[in-house]
């Protein structure tokens, strides 16, 4: 099947719980006019969960029925994913891939903040700490499509979108 021509690129935005995922996709949608879905509230409304992790404390996703729910929308462009895991999604759904970096001690009080404690904070300190989601992405993605970015402060967040702006806008005029 050959896949339809995108006038708009999509755009993954991946990295560790607390990185800003959520912060910058929903702002890059608002300024560039792409649609942003997270992963996790689509699979909350859309009921694609298959069970619980006691582990990691969270529900595990049914990654088959998130992939068949969102294939029709991603075909036709113009989409920004937010997830904290990159290696199930099909490499073709995306142009780019960001992946949000932020140092530990500020995603520390981050994480914190929102509630996470014992195992669940420890994990997600290590996850940051290993670059589990960077290796991940580049195993998943063209290494020249993966590209990091960090995450500390809202100087950064602001560079970061007017990056993300300008990419958006040369990707369209090469694709026009
Ligand atoms: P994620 O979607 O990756 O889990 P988030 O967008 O919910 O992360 O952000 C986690 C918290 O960090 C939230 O309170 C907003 C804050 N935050 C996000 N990006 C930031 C940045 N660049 N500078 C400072 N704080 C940021």
């Amino acid at each position: 099947m050959m896949a339809v021509s995108r006038t708009e690129p999509n755009i993954l935005i991946t990295g560790t719980p607390g990185t800003g995922k959520t912060t910058l996709g929903k702002e890059l949608a608002l300024q560039s006019g792409l649609k942003f879905v997270n992963i996790g509230d689509y699979a909350k409304e859309n009921e694609a969960f298959e069970g619980y992790d006691d582990a990691y404390e969270c529900p595990i996703l049914d990654e088959d029925a998130v992939m068949d729910g969102l294939e029709d929308i991603i075909s036709h462009g113009g989409v920004i994913i937010d997830y904290h895991g990159c290696d199930f999604f099909p490499e073709r759904w995306f142009d780019v891939v960001f992946v949000l970096r932020t140092n530990n001690t500020v995603l520390y009080d981050r994480l914190v903040q929102r509630g996470y404690s014992g195992k669940k904070l420890e994990d997600n300190l290590q996850c940051e700490i290993f670059q589990t989601i960077l290796e991940e992405a580049k195993e998943s993605y063209a290494t020249q499509i993966v590209h990091e970015l960090p995450s500390n402060t809202w100087d950064e967040r602001h560079s970061n979108i007017q990056m993300i702006l300008g990419w958006i806008d040369q990707w369209k005029k090469d694709h026009a």
